[in-house]
């Protein structure tokens, strides 16, 4: 295992546009201590702010959810909690039962202050329009590997994030899951006992670890696996790219028609969820 080197920094995206950078691969950037601070009193204000606000919070019996298509058709279990319920669940040990997970809320839904010093940090960055997504996650939770269509700034903010990231030009042996499914980005391989993935023999993999006020890069199309430290706090950006929305689209047919296939109700309503969805925060 190799750590991320800084390959390009602060200055480059300054220099070029942001999305040229990523095609040197992952990188590690430290923020200025005035946008560090910035992060911290925002964050420190998400507690008060969201409350009583009901959000969506993912729960499952292994600290990392791993999609298999033939048991859970992908679908993590989600449930509506409280805000403050939710961090409670997420903070609670997992000895026995499961481990929650604020994994994914779309900044732009829930209007908090936290989306002024991301939005600070994206002019900083020169990135392009960007959809923003809140993760909150206790020890040893996080995300099984997958892709991503976009590239991604991982903003740290509060605990530590460890990420294991594969170039897909190296990454023999690692396959998705059919590209009509719902898992149809995340690796069809088995776990460690660790929970994430178990990688064919000889995978190069960088890991790098994310703390508060660190911004890593990760490219488009380059695997990736996340556990968290005793509660993490981190922003992922996801960067539109030109041709993304045609792209996601793309993507989106695919998997409709294949839903369609099996049930026409379940389509229409995938389709009607997805009306909803926040089409950009920037
Ligand atoms: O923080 C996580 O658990 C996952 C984040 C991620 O995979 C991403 O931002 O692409």
């Amino acid at each position: 295992m190799l750590t991320v080197q800084s390959c390009w920094t602060l200055a480059d995206t300054q220099r070029s546009h942001s999305l040229d950078c990523f095609s040197r691969g992952p990188s590690l950037i430290e923020l200025s201590d005035e946008l560090k601070v910035q992060l911290r009193e925002a964050a420190g204000l998400i507690r008060s702010e969201l409350a009583d606000t009901p959000v969506p919070v993912e729960y499952t019996l292994k600290p990392i959810f791993q999609p298999r298509p033939n048991v859970n058709r992908g679908h993590y279990s989600r449930r509506m909690l409280p805000f403050a319920e939710a961090l409670a669940k997420v903070l609670a040990s997992p000895a026995r039962g499961p481990t929650y997970y604020i994994s994914g809320l779309p900044l732009s839904r829930f209007p908090i202050s936290l989306a002024k010093p991301v939005s600070l940090i994206a002019s900083v960055l020169h990135t392009p329009p960007f959809e923003s997504f809140l993760f909150i996650g206790g020890l040893n939770s996080g995300s099984f590997l997958h892709y991503d269509l976009t590239h991604n700034l991982m903003i740290g903010i509060e605990g530590e994030k460890e990420v294991h990231l594969i170039d897909p030009r190296r990454a023999n042996g690692i396959k998705p899951y059919s590209a009509v499914h719902q898992c149809r980005r995340y690796a069809a391989l088995p776990r460690n006992h660790d929970g994430l993935a178990r990688l064919p023999e000889g995978t190069k993999t960088l890991v790098a670890r994310v703390g508060p006020g660190q911004v890593l890069g990760i490219p488009a199309h380059w695997w990736h696996q996340v556990r968290n430290s005793d509660l993490a706090i981190s922003v992922s950006l996801a960067l539109h790219r030109p041709w993304y929305d045609r792209l996601v689209w793309a993507d989106l047919r695919c998997y409709i028609g294949d839903l369609a296939n099996k049930s026409k109700l379940v389509a229409e309503n995938t389709i009607r969820k997805m009306q909803d969805y926040p089409k950009s925060s920037s």
